[in-house]
């Protein structure tokens, strides 16, 4: 008998299904630049042990060119879509499910509202890869972060929720179909539930949210305020195990 394969579901379908359900996805951001790489055994492992939903790989810069070979090899040992979430052009690669599109609408940095996209696009057009149009809102985590750096773009500063909703509502409006907040990775401060929650009053797409969650706690309030997918990138490269304490048992909270 020929295996069976299972296809996965679109992503945008994912997240799209997981929001009208009132079930909070979680996602682990895998860095290519890592200096001693992924170890594959160790996120399969966490993947399953945790419940993760989604792998992200990608970063704000690369200092090596391990990007290609990172996304082969978490490939083939997740069972979850690989979303690609890339600091430049350079990180496509077809053997992802998908690419979160970002346009950077906290900045006014024009390539990367639409520069990038264009080279992109060329590239994205012969790739076999679901393309999610995505508004990325950097905001201030309390601390410099590589990705306001290198975007040469201000963060929204951290008690704005207005201008954070009405960027949001905007995006929306020019048709994006995911927004993402984040405060970078590293912030010393995840993104306040204040204003995750009036992002989440005016906008009716997905909300992904990341940057300096740490516990189970902080990831409850940002999925109580209306994020869909939280993203967890340094807690779990720094403390693998600490990623089991985000089971998805721990994760209802019965808001949308
Ligand atoms: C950054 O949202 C991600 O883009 C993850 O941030 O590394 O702080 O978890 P952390």
């Amino acid at each position: 008998m020929p295996p069976v394969i299972f296809a996965l579901m679109p992503v945008l379908s994912l997240l799209r299904e997981a929001r009208s359900h009132g079930r909070k996805l979680l996602a682990v951001l895998v860095d290519p630049d890592q200096p001693e790489g992924v170890s594959s055994g160790a996120l399969d492992e966490l993947v399953h042990a945790a419940g993760v939903d989604i792998v992200l790989v990608g970063g704000s810069l690369l200092t090596d060119d391990r990007f290609h070979e990172t996304v082969k090899q978490v490939k083939n040992v997740v069972p979850v879509p690989v979303v690609l979430f890339p600091g430049s052009v350079a990180q496509l690669s077809e053997d992802a499910d998908a690419v979160l599109f970002l346009s950077l609408i906290s900045g006014r940095n024009p390539d990367l509202l639409i520069g990038q996209h264009v080279h992109a696009a060329a590239r994205l057009k012969h790739m076999d890869i679901e393309v999610l149009p995505t508004g990325y809102l950097l905001v201030d985590g309390g601390r410099a972060t590589t990705a306001s750096y290198i975007s040469h773009t201000l963060p929204i500063p951290r008690d704005k929720a207005g201008i954070a909703a009405m960027t949001a509502l905007a995006g929306e409006y020019l048709g994006l179909q995911v927004i993402y907040l984040d405060g970078g990775s590293g912030a010393m401060h995840p993104v306040d539930p204040e204003m995750i929650r009036a992002v989440r009053h005016e906008v009716h797409c997905p909300i992904i949210v990341g940057g300096g969650i740490r516990t189970p706690e902080e990831a409850r309030a940002a999925w109580q305020a209306g994020a869909d997918l939280v993203v967890l990138g340094t807690i779990w490269e720094q403390h693998p195990d600490a990623l089991l304490d985000f089971h998805p048992e721990a994760r209802y909270t019965g808001h949308r």
